[in-house]
């Protein structure tokens, strides 16, 4: 396989973005079992857990042409401690859920760490040299060492993808531009359990000339990561 070039042009919305492949990192939003499988948080809080699978294998396909690159992965996760001291009680009580954040479920404890409901799913699941950041927010830079990882690999452009587009994509691309990274959203690598909140999700990111960031299909983030554009 021919190595990589160095810089990129990716097709994106609202206007091409050009990148350095060494400054660039893939960003896995919680592709978690608690997000994706029956019995986890997402469906406790009452969503059909079914709408999130069409994000993996567009992310798979990106992970597996990351890891041939060597790009820098990182992988998060939300999810509290067992002791639920990280917990916000606010975020306990809120809402009607089936089961409440740390209450025992099929998949294990709802959004402990260590419990397999708060595991990556085995079809993404993170190698072992590859970076997993534990997050109890939305954002993945809430409380979390994302930022002195991304300072450590002098990271300046991130792939963001997984789920859910609206909430947890959303939150960590917000931060993220207000920390000055440029993030690529792969529109078909996020999910949402709400079609239209998807849709708009990806809108509010690519608006007024891109105003948190670009918006990407994974076919055009391939093509770049192939050599084939720019
Ligand atoms: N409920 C919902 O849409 N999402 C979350 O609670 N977490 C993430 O998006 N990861």
């Amino acid at each position: 396989m021919p190595p990589s070039p160095a810089r990129a042009t990716i097709t994106a919305e609202p206007a091409p973005i050009g990148l350095d492949w060494a400054t660039t990192a893939l960003l896995i939003i919680d592709m978690q079992r608690d997000f994706l499988e029956p019995g986890g948080f997402g469906e406790t809080l009452g969503n059909d857990v079914s709408q999130l699978e069409r994000a993996v294998a567009p992310i798979a396909a990106v992970l597996k042409a990351a890891r041939r690159m060597g790009l820098p992965v990182i992988h998060t996760r939300e999810g509290h401690r067992p002791d639920l001291s990280d917990a916000p009680p606010a975020k306990i009580a809120r809402g009607a859920p089936s089961l409440r954040i740390g209450d025992p479920g099929p998949m294990g404890r709802i959004l402990i760490r260590g419990e397999p409901g708060h595991d990556i799913i085995p079809e993404l699941a993170p190698h072992a040299d590859e970076i997993v950041i534990d997050k109890p927010g939305k954002g993945a830079f809430y409380a979390t060492e994302l930022g002195d990882v991304l300072q450590k690999y002098g990271i300046e452009t991130l792939l963001v993808c997984g789920v859910t587009t609206e909430v947890c994509v959303n939150t960590t691309v917000r931060e993220a531009n207000d920390r000055g990274y440029r993030c690529i959203v792969i529109g078909d690598g996020c999910a949402s359990y709400f079609p239209e909140f998807h849709a708009a999700g990806l809108a509010m990111i690519k608006a007024q000339g891109g105003i948190f960031g670009w918006v990407a299909d994974s076919d055009a983030v391939l093509a770049a990561m192939k050599g084939d554009v720019g």
